[in-house]
């Protein structure tokens, strides 16, 4: 019974708690704040509200699985990220196609990378598990890093990287460099702590813990970013 309370020194256990708590307050002030934005952008601040909440839920049942188990809970983490990064790529191409005109094809190379990027990490990992063949670890790494290095391209080198400063307005430029950056710096997180992770014999300690604060930043403090697009855009609009 002691198993299942929350132990003070556990700080792994304290980060998940954490993020379930700031996922939770998260997904209420994204959906709230949704009025204060206008048109297209009341779409962005829902689908932002969705990433958190989805996340919310998982983060009740991964601090369960840390706290009784003492083992990563990585399929739940990986079942969040199934369904919370292809939201992301939405929210990407929602924004990309307020400044321009992109076609649904570039939707769907982003789409499809990143489920690559999701699916060889989730089996790399699980090899790591009993019974699992851990000779997939770094094989899957790579391939899992080169899917993310093509959305990196498609995004400053592709399609999208037609756009210029002179297209979009201030809130949406604003979204889109935002965006930019969670792609390349926020997302780099993951594949540092599957590093740290893992190579060396693996902690899984600090694993999770930087899987935590990844998923702070690039759900929660990406959500804030496209929140302070979301709600200059309309006194943007009134100066003109
Ligand atoms: C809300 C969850 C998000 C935004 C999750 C993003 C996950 C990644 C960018 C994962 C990247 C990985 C690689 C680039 C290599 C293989 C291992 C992964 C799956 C951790």
């Amino acid at each position: 019974m002691e198993k299942s309370m929350l132990n003070p020194s556990d700080f792994v256990g304290v980060s998940f708690w954490i993020m379930s708590a700031a996922m939770l307050a998260a997904t209420f002030f994204f959906w709230v704040e949704r009025d204060r934005a206008e048109g297209k952008w009341k779409t962005s601040l829902s689908v932002a509200a969705m990433v958190t909440g989805i996340a919310c839920l998982h983060y009740f049942y991964m601090r369960g699985v840390w706290m009784e188990t003492g083992e990563s809970p990585t399929v739940f983490r990986y079942v969040d990220w199934l369904l919370t990064v292809p939201l992301q790529i939405t929210e990407f191409f929602l924004i990309l196609s307020a400044i321009a005109v992109v076609r649904a094809q570039l939707f769907w190379k982003l789409l499809v990378a990143s489920i690559v990027m999701l699916v060889t990490g989730y089996l790399g990992e699980v090899g790591q598990m009993e019974g699992g063949n851990a000779g997939h670890l770094w094989p899957m790494f790579i391939v899992g890093t080169l899917a993310w290095l093509y959305i990196i391209y498609e995004i400053f080198a592709g399609e999208a990287s037609k756009i210029n400063a002179a297209s979009g307005t201030a809130a949406s430029q604003k979204a889109f460099s935002a965006l930019r950056l969670i792609v390349t710096v926020g997302w780099s997180i993951y594949p540092l702590g599957y590093i740290y992770g893992y190579a060396g014999g693996g902690d899984v300690d600090t694993l999770n813990l930087i899987y935590n604060l990844a998923d702070f930043v690039n759900k929660i403090a990406f959500g804030v970013v496209i929140w302070a697009a979301a709600t200059s855009a309309p006194a943007k609009k009134a100066k003109k």
